[in-house]
């Protein structure tokens, strides 16, 4: 059976290493985080659970797993006009072995796999008032003490695994799709179950039925996918864009989701029902996000809209699906968008093979997972395995999962028990020095990720870049500032048709997780916002005067010592 918690073991001892900053996680934003703050000075280092680099890209090895947004050549990293003419991407939307190719290829092309421990949890971490600084355990028994604690945890790296009565029970394979193993899995000859139709189920299911003799698919919510379309990447495309990537890159920076996708200002009311059908049928032709975000302005916003757009996609499901009452069960009836906008390929079709059932849960609900399969209330579905793609604790998660302990030695599950409360995402008050990469209130999820974590990055090194030439030991929000942060971002949400639906985004997906939508919805108005705060100060943050018993440490690496501050020696490179 899947296991998904880590159980570090090893007990802490040995020398305490001293850095400016430890990051927590080598995926799209620790790779950059370590990059751009080891050129800036700081000593660092990145601890990774996983056993390479790549984040969620390392973890996600399911079948079908690939980019499902406007993906090749602007999936990547921004910075380097070097990394985007080195790097071939193949297809507009790149499979899951080609992001980790690319992301493994940037860490060495940097230099950054010397400051990268991998197989390395974080079990412990706690925020010393007196020193200013945390200290923290690794599962390797390791003790480090640093100013800054760089959380890049991921948003949708803390995988969920549901309390299904008898879950533990099942007796044949059993795997999750956000904890894939590295060791090939094959489907052949078997009957495989899935539980879970959201992005990772969808691009899963039409992979696992071509193999498989036969696959049940367990579907509570029905959700709407657009096809994907993915195609070999138009060299000529490739051409144009190595020509005027900075005039490319000036243009993610200021699209809403950091990705070149037309937005509309038209608004649905503006066109008779015949233009809109024309204008859908056109965008679905197109595929991807298109009809998402280039149809009309007020999908998102306005019920009716939305409700046009929605009919349209259930009539290409019911064109689709040959079988009416299995497309019926297909047909999904909350507000399009409103839960992450899937992509898929082949997903509908996959239900006009004979080797596929669908079962749908709102009608035959699950009652329990036994040794041999699982049982709903009209029998039992004998499988020979199980494939959990039940999705994340998404954006907390893993972050709530690591708990840190701040002031008090109160950890962030209790601060977080009913309210996720940071400022811009990146701060939280009575945890002085703890930055976040995509963190909760952020744009993280709704923005291109690795766009988004070079732009974060780049304001934390500044931060910590303005601490350290005041001489100051630490800086937090202020909890004024985090709660009109907090009012903000629901005031974006609020004003969108999302807190409407039970998603992932809302936290509705984790049984007693705070309701509250995870990010903030102003993409490149954000990226301003942030900046404006720093040009002022750093405002909403306040600072403290670095103590005694705080350790500097230069460039290049980390300081030893045997007691927990060293204080006044400083590192040698
Ligand atoms: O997870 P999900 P995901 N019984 O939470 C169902 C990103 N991503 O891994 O909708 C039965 O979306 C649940 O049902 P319901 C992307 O941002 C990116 O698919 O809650 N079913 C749902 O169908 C995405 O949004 C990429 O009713 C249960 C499914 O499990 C995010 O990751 C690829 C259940 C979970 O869907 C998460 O996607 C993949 C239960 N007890 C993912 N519990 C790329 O870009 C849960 N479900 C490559």
């Amino acid at each position: 059976m899947v296991n998904i918690q880590q159980s570090p073991t090893a007990t802490a001892q040995g020398p305490i290493k001293q850095y400016d900053a430890i990051i927590i996680g080598a995926g799209v934003g620790g790779l950059y985080a370590l990059h751009h703050l080891r050129k800036m000075g700081f000593s660092v280092r990145v601890y990774e659970g996983a056993a390479g680099v790549g984040g969620t890209w390392w973890w996600n090895r399911y079948p079908g797993a690939r980019v499902d947004g406007p993906g090749s050549p602007f999936y990547c990293y921004t910075f380097s006009e070097d990394l985007v003419r080195e790097w071939d991407w193949a297809d507009t939307q790149p499979d899951q072995p080609s992001v980790l190719a690319y992301l493994e290829y940037v860490a060495d092309r940097l230099d950054l796999r010397r400051d990268i421990q991998l197989e390395t949890w974080i079990r412990d971490a706690r925020y010393d008032e007196e020193k200013q600084r945390w200290l923290v355990e690794t599962s390797a028994g390791e003790r480090i003490c640093c100013q800054f604690l760089i959380c890049a945890v991921g948003t949708l790296s803390a995988a969920y695994k549901p309390n299904i009565p008898g879950i533990d029970d099942f007796a044949g394979e059993c795997y999750h799709t956000g904890r894939w193993p590295q060791e090939t899995v094959s489907f052949v000859g078997k009957r495989v179950g899935v539980i879970g139709t959201g992005s990772s189920g969808v691009q899963a299911i039409p992979e696992i039925a071509r193999e498989a003799a036969h696959l049940t698919v367990f579907q509570r919510t029905p959700q709407y996918t657009i096809p994907a379309r993915n195609r070999p990447l138009d060299p000529e495309l490739v051409r144009q864009v190595r020509e005027n990537w900075p005039a490319i890159r000036a243009q993610l920076n200021a699209s809403p989701a950091g990705m070149p996708i037309e937005i509309t200002k038209r608004l649905a009311s503006e066109d008779t029902a015949e233009q809109r059908q024309a204008l859908y049928e056109e965008l679905w032709q197109k595929g991807g996000f298109h009809l998402l975000f280039s149809s009309y302005a007020d999908i998102l916003t306005d019920k009716e809209a939305n409700r046009s757009l929605a009919e349209f996609v259930r009539g290409k499901i019911r064109e689709t699906v040959r079988d009416p009452k299995t497309a019926e069960k297909l047909l999904p009836d909350y507000y399009l968008g409103t839960k992450r906008q899937l992509l898929d390929n082949g997903y509908y079709e996959t239900f006009n093979r004979d080797n596929v059932t669908l079962v749908d849960l709102r009608e035959d609900p699950m009652q329990k997972i036994t040794p041999t399969g699982v049982r709903t209330t009209t029998g039992e579905h004998q499988l020979d395995m199980l494939v959990l793609a039940t999705g994340y604790d998404a954006v907390t998660g893993a972050l709530v999962r690591l708990n840190p302990k701040g002031r008090g030695g109160v950890g962030l599950s209790e601060k977080w028990r009913t309210r996720f409360n940071t400022y811009l995402g990146i701060g939280i008050s009575d945890f002085p020095n703890l930055l976040m990469i995509h963190g909760p209130g952020s744009p993280s999820v709704l923005f291109n990720m690795p766009l988004g974590a070079e732009l974060e990055s780049t304001w934390i090194g500044d931060c910590m870049s303005y601490l350290r030439e005041r001489g100051l030991g630490a800086i937090e929000p202020t909890p004024d500032a985090e709660q009109n942060w907090d009012q903000e971002v629901a005031a974006l949400a609020n004003a969108t048709l999302y807190p409407l639906t039970d998603s992932w985004y809302m936290g509705a997906n984790i049984p007693g997780k705070p309701r509250q939508f995870c990010a903030h919805l102003g993409g490149p108005l954000y990226f301003q916002r942030i900046s404006e705060v720093a040009a002022q100060g750093y405002e909403g943050f306040v600072f403290e005067q670095k103590r005694d018993g705080g350790v500097t440490t230069a460039t290049g690496g980390p300081q030893e010592t045997d007691s927990e501050t060293a204080p006044g020696r400083s590192a040698s490179i």
